[in-house]
């Protein structure tokens, strides 16, 4: 048979200033999902092949050539994944849908396929397929033992990539309020030291010189973190440059800094979310903000570049906490800065909050994309929380800090950085002018009330 899986991106992703935007400030990366399900119906004989619309505009007509459609689905891309559905349950192709916002909310999603698939699809994959299994929603078992889950087969993959992607443990051991992994990918699992050095080893051989080690929290287990790097080191399975995702915490240990370093782990993102203790005791984070601080300075030291992450909007934040969050990335010299407007994703506990508190205004639809507030904040109104999300990114991003850039990082990152200023400096002007109804709306029911809903609130 023959089977596509598409990984679909929201609308605005998809425009040519954030393609390039995507292109300066990293690689093109794929998700590994439907890699790895791909590989595993192609040795059974079928004919597989992964697209990825974050990186090229899909081509329907190839598409529909198809029997089977696969659309993966996150909450920021659900509603093109839908409108995929949709479409090619038109041309009578059959649709399976999976991935986290199918998992979170299947009802839904089984309105735009045949069949929808919950949570980690391996050990249900080839029976759906193969039509063994015929339920509308297959509950999917989690798989306990990782090292039996074959590895993603990059053959398959249509679209752009230029950087191999890792998961060496499943899960997160922590429960963020507003995080779906830890709940749907839950519990935390690891895969062993010797089936990923087999992968990395692989992927070595496939010419990656890049490496993303996409696990939620690499580095939750310092001792196992500390093993694999000292047997990548030994055995020389390590990358020109590898990204990976951490706790602020993980400066604290002098010898895994120095295995990271070594194993040529030049960039961590870090959840800092923000500056503000309350707000960090409040999402339960455990963290205090002295040791981030601290961590980042050595981080710093061993040359690991830090992109920060911030989430605005958050209950106990004001329009000052924001504005000293983002400060705070600037002072430290962060690499980038990922700011997400704080964003209610269906299966997380905020989700619940925000349902009991009738302060949900969508969860679904084009501004559902950590870009637009979806929400009402607390402590300042949806307009401002907006605008803010515009100041965050042209506050971090100037031109004048290139230069700051240029001279921590050399010459290379001067021009990124040079060339993101320059973008930023449009993008707010640039979604304002493609949305200028819902803007306009925004801006007016703000000034009528202090906390109303926006566009989509039926009193406005
Ligand atoms: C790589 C990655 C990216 C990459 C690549 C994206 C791309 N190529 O489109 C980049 C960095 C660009 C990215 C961007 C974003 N990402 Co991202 N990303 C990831 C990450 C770290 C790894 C994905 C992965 O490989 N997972 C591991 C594999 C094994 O899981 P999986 O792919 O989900 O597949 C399994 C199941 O879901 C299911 N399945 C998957 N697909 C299908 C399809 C079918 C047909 C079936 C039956 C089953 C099925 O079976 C699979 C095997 O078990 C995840 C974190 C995570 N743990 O998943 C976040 C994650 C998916 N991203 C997230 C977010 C929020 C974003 C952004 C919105 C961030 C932002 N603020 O801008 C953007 C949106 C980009 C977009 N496409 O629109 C959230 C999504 C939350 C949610 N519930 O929606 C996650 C979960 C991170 C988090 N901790 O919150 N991301
Ligand atoms: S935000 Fe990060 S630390 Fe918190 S639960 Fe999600 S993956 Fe884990």
């Amino acid at each position: 048979m023959k089977i596509m899986f598409l990984v679909p991106a929201s609308r605005l992703r998809t425009q040519l200033a954030f393609r390039i935007g995507h292109l300066t400030y990293g690689l093109p990366n794929p998700i590994t999902g439907p890699l790895i399900l791909g590989g595993m119906l192609k040795k059974e004989g079928h004919d597989v092949s992964v697209y990825e619309e974050l990186y090229k505009d899909f081509d329907f007509k190839k598409l529909c050539d198809s029997d089977i459609i696969g659309i993966y689905t996150m909450s920021g891309n659900s509603t093109r994944a839908y409108e995929l559905g949709d479409y090619f349950k038109a041309k009578k192709k059959k649709v399976i849908i999976g991935g986290m916002h199918a998992t979170a909310l299947p009802h839904e999603a089984l309105q735009h396929a045949d069949q929808v698939v919950v949570g980690e699809a391996e050990s249900v994959i080839n029976a759906v397929i193969n039509g063994d299994i015929q339920d509308k929603i297959v509950y999917a078992p989690k798989i306990m033992n990782l090292d039996t889950i074959p590895f993603p087969d990059y053959s398959i993959l249509k679209t752009p990539c230029a950087v191999g992607n890792v998961l060496t443990t499943r899960g997160c051991p922590f429960h963020c309020i507003y995080c779906s992994t830890s709940r749907i990918f839950g519990p935390y699992r690891e895969r062993s030291i010797e089936n990923v050095l087999a992968e990395l080893s692989d992927l070595k051989k496939q010419g990656f010189a890049y490496m993303n080690f996409q696990d939620d929290n690499f580095t939750f287990n310092k001792n196992r973190a500390k093993r694999l790097l000292e047997e990548m080191i030994e055995r020389k399975l390590y990358f020109k440059s590898t990204f990976f995702f951490g706790r602020a915490d993980l400066g604290e240990d002098e010898e895994l800094l120095s295995l990271l370093q070594k194993a040529n782990f030049k960039t961590v993102l870090l959840g800092i979310e923000s500056i503000n203790q309350r707000t960090l005791d409040d999402i339960n984070k455990k963290i205090k903000i002295e040791r981030i601080r601290k961590s980042i300075f050595r981080l710093k030291e061993y040359k690991i570049k830090v992109i920060t992450s911030l989430v605005l909007g958050l209950d106990t934040d004001t329009k000052e906490n924001i504005r000293q969050s983002v400060e705070f990335c600037k002072e430290i010299d962060a690499y980038t800065l990922q700011p997400a407007v704080l964003t209610p994703i269906p299966g997380t506990e905020l989700y619940k909050q925000f349902e009991n508190q009738n302060r949900i205004i969508t969860y679904r639809g084009k501004y559902f994309d950590f870009m637009h507030v979806t929400f009402i904040p607390k402590r300042l109104t949806t307009y401002e929380l907006q605008e803010e999300f515009f100041n965050s990114i042209k506050s971090f991003y100037t031109v004048t800090s290139s230069l700051r850039i240029w001279k921590a990082f050399g010459l290379l990152a001067g021009l990124k950085r040079f060339a993101l200023a320059l973008i930023f400096t449009f993008l707010p002007l640039y979604m304002k002018h493609k949305e200028k109804l819902y803007f306009s709306l925004l801006k007016l029911c703000c000034n009528k009330k202090k906390n109303c809903r926006h566009i989509l609130c039926p009193e406005c």
